[in-house]
């Protein structure tokens, strides 16, 4: 049976993230795709001066309403970027109504580079530590991972001292921890994961491609949701999701007027295989 997931984060109507690339990705995959929207922006807020933000804050819970009396449930609900303090009661409540026992899979899209992104404020960090507690899987970069663990940032962190922040952010409540964007050797990048189950701590790196790109956090995170929620173990998501995000990076070179997003459009049919 085809697989329902609620993916609840902004639309940035141009940018090449959140919700446009959700959308693509966990439909190759095979995942029928809900989107409760967070904010409708004009574009992301990491590339472009004087975005637009609509704020639907007040708009979650009446769609949530909805859904409740139709019946709708989900196999796995999906967060990214969310846009408001208040909104964490929403998908808490969206939690326990419509997705009991169902996959919880949150990727705290707040900050990168040691930043919290610039239309947020910093009482977004505790709301994420809430969402994070009642969570599956969560996928942060090394900027949100240290920014829900309370450690100071640093570009550089060892292997040691990776694999404390996994120790910490498993303390929050999920099961499986994930950090992305880790590197332990030049020339290879990747995710390492704690289950705290088990306790055991795997590693998937790929080759490191030399070109910043924005946009790739989030289709790493859609990879994984997709291919978890079809019952795949995390090692195997990871590796798909890392694959995945340094191919779209390869079709991306070359292009220096794309500075937004990736050219992901191009190989999404590998993520048929
Ligand atoms: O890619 C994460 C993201 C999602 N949504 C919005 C953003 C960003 C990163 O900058 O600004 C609106």
């Amino acid at each position: 049976m085809t697989k329902k997931v609620v993916s609840v984060q902004d639309i940035s109507c141009y940018g090449q993230c959140s919700q446009t690339v959700a959308l693509p990705v966990l439909s190759v995959l095979g995942v029928e795709t809900v989107i409760l929207p967070s904010a409708v922006l004009s574009t992301h807020t990491t590339s472009f001066e004087g975005y637009t933000v609509h704020d639907l804050t007040e708009e979650m819970p009446k769609i949530v309403a909805h859904w409740k009396k139709e019946n709708i449930t989900f196999d796995a609900i999906y967060t990214g970027y969310i846009s408001d303090v208040r909104q964490f009661d929403c998908i808490l409540d969206l939690r326990s109504q419509l997705n009991p026992g169902g996959m919880v899979i949150v990727d705290p899209a707040i900050a990168d580079h040691g930043e919290l992104y610039p239309a947020l404020s910093d009482d977004i960090v505790e709301g994420m530590r809430r969402l994070v507690s009642v969570a599956d899987v969560i996928i942060p970069n090394i900027t949100e991972a240290a920014l829900l663990t309370n450690t100071e940032y640093k570009p550089d962190f060892t292997q040691n001292e990776i694999e404390g922040i996994l120790h910490k952010l498993a303390a929050l409540g999920p099961h499986y921890s994930v950090i992305t964007g880790v590197s332990y050797e030049s020339g290879k990048l990747g995710a390492v994961c704690l289950d705290k189950e088990s306790g055991e701590i795997t590693n998937y790196f790929s080759d490191y491609v030399n070109k910043i790109c924005y946009g790739t956090g989030d289709i790493f995170s859609s990879v994984v949701v997709g291919r978890m929620v079809n019952g795949s173990s995390v090692y195997d998501a990871l590796k798909t999701a890392s694959e995945f995000v340094t191919s779209c990076i390869r079709a991306t070179i070359g292009d220096d007027e794309h500075h937004y997003g990736v050219h992901f459009e191009s190989v999404l049919h590998e993520l048929l295989k």
